[in-house]
Parts: structure tokens; sequence; C-alpha cells
């Protein structure tokens, strides 16, 4: 309680709110399976890595999350989000060096298959025969790559997936992997590129079954979804570089808007983006600078990530060594 006029602080009404979101959420159904995943891939990333020091672990949050309208879920509230850019991301950040989690929606975009065609088992391969297959001579080069680097990645324990579809699975996971990764402390990176809904119904006022059609108007209650960034910082991960991105699709209040969150969710790092450009440029915002980084066009199959990751690395790097430097 404020004592001065008896009502709530902000950061406790929005503990009450958390609370209540977690309480009313239905319960993960492989909760115990993704523990254990988490635990073994904790574990076998907190040694040294091959340069004698600590692994960096980052979480890549990719996708949109849903906002189910019935129990027996037949529709929901979706956003745009196709899952490229943390696709693309876990890529870049495999070759830094990281071991990633790389918590994306079912069906969006996954890491190393970006150049695969949309149906890429029936566009890729043909048959040779009655009995056996071959790679398309178009699609060999990708299908080559996209199975080796991922092979790779999977095979070193580099690379932990874990999908989700509702903003409930979302928020619960998320928080699942925060905490399985407080024990790497400074090393642990939340990178949260997944486009998150604002408003969602809560279980308990939902309707269990599809709503029917006869009526003309659909009257549904949508709630503010708890703004969980300050929690992940402040209690889940409070030792972890947090980067969380802005998307506007009017730029004039693009930059504005990232320095806000920047403040508000005590942010490491904001990735500003504008929904047209977002595969050509972003920029960075921290409260030192505020750094654009652009695609190399020059390059054919450039990527905006590429810059992008070397630079949020790099400020990792400086986070990790301040961290260092105060426990001495
Ligand atoms: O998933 P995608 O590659 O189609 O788009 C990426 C993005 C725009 C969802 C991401 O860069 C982003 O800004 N995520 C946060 C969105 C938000 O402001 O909630």
């Amino acid at each position: 309680m404020d004592a001065a006029n008896g009502l709530e602080a902000p950061q406790q009404i929005l503990e009450t709110e958390v609370k209540a979101f977690f309480d009313s959420a239905p319960p993960l159904q492989n909760c115990n399976e993704i523990n254990e995943k988490l635990k073994e891939f904790i574990e076998r990333n907190s040694f040294p890595s091959g340069n004698g020091k600590a692994r960096r672990v980052v979480c890549v949050t990719s996708g949109g999350t849903t906002a189910p309208l019935e129990q027996r879920c037949v529709r929901y509230i979706d956003n745009f989000s196709s899952g490229h850019r943390g696709a693309t991301s876990t890529e870049y950040f495999l070759k830094a060096g990281y071991a990633v989690i790389y918590l994306y929606r079912r069906g969006s975009f996954q890491p190393f298959c970006r150049s695969l065609p949309d149906d890429p088992l029936l566009e890729c391969f043909e048959p040779t025969n009655e009995s056996d297959i071959q790679v398309r001579e178009a699609h060999s080069e990708a299908v080559k790559r996209a199975i080796v680097e991922h092979h790779a990645a999977v095979a070193d324990g580099l690379l932990l997936k874990l999908p989700f579809r509702t903003i409930f699975e979302y928020l619960q996971m998320l928080q699942m992997i925060a905490i399985s990764m407080r024990s790497l402390g400074p090393c642990a990176m939340f990178y949260l590129a997944a486009a998150v809904s604002d408003y969602y119904v809560p279980w308990k006022d939902m309707v269990e079954h599809k709503i029917q059609s006869g009526s003309p108007l659909l009257d549904v209650q949508l709630v503010q979804v708890p703004k969980m960034l300050s929690i992940l910082r402040k209690k889940w991960a409070p030792q972890a570089f947090c980067v969380s991105f802005k998307l506007e699709t009017d730029t004039n209040i693009l930059l504005n808007k990232a320095d806000a969150a920047l403040e508000k969710y005590d942010m490491h790092a904001v990735v500003a983006n504008e929904l047209l450009t977002r595969k050509e440029e972003v920029v960075v915002v921290t409260n030192a600078d505020k750094i654009t980084a652009r695609r190399d066009k020059s390059q054919s199959g450039a990527d905006v990530e590429d810059p992008l990751i070397k630079l949020i690395s790099e400020k990792h790097s400086t986070f990790i060594e301040d961290s260092n430097r105060s426990f001495k």
C-alpha cells in the first residue's frame, strides 16, 4: 500500500495482475517435459565453451501469440508476425557462439529453413522410382545447408526449440525459461522478438464451446495482458541482459516509443523497427546511444540480423564485463 493515499503502488498492482494471469491460465500440458529439457540444456551449457569463457545462452522468442476466444478453441485473435526475425537471429547467435533456446510459435519460420520453398517436402524432393526419392537439383544446396547446420547445432547441444501457440503457453514458458536461466547470471540474454498479444480473454471469462454465429454482434470483453517485461527484469531473471523489440507503423513515434520502453521496463536495449522496412534496417536503442543496423544491399542474401546480432553481442560482452567487475 502507498502509505500517503492508501492506494496500491503500480508495481504491486502489476504483481497482483500477473498472479491473477498465471492462476487463471490453463496449465501447460507438457510442463514436466519442458522443465527436464531446460534443466539438461542449461546444465550442458553451464561449462566454459571452447575459448575457456563461460558459454552465453540466449532465449530468442519468435512469432506471434494467439489469444483464444473459446476454451475449446475454434477462433482466436492473431497477429502478423512470421517468425522470420527470430529464426534468422537464432542462426546468427549460433554463429556468434551462443547456445539458443528458441521459443517459437508453432508453424512459424524455423532457423536454417528460411531459404526453402513454402512446401519443402513436396517441392524439394522427387521420386526416382517407386521406392526411392532424391533431392531436386535446384534445391540441393539449400536442403544440404539446412540439414547440416541444423544437425550440427542440435548435435552439439546448442539449440533447444520449444513451441507455443497461445499467450497462456508463451508466458508460462517464458517464466520457466527465465527461472531456469538464473544460474547463468549475466551470461544469460533474453532477445524478445515475439509479437505478444496486448489483449486477451481471461480463461475464467471464456465460453467453453464454439461461439455460435446467430447474433449480428459479437460481444467479447478483452483485458490487457499484464506487462511481464518488468517482472522478467526484476523478478524472474534480474541478472540477465534483456533486449526487447518495439514495432510501429508510424516512423514519427517509433524512437520515442522505444525510449519509453527502455525506461519503463528497464531494458538493456530496445530494437526499434518499422513494419515495412523491418528486414532492411533496425535501430538499437540503449541509454548510451541509438545505432542503426542495416542490411548490406551490395551482398545478395545479406540479412539485417547479421550486423544486428554483432552489435547486440558486443553490448552483451560489455554488460558481462561490467557485471563481473562490480562483483569483484
Ligand atoms: O516475425 P517477423 O519477422 O515477421 O517480424 C518481426 C517483428 C516485427 C515481430 C519483431 O521485429 C518485433 O518488433 N517484435 C515485437 C513486436 C511488438 O512491438 O510487440
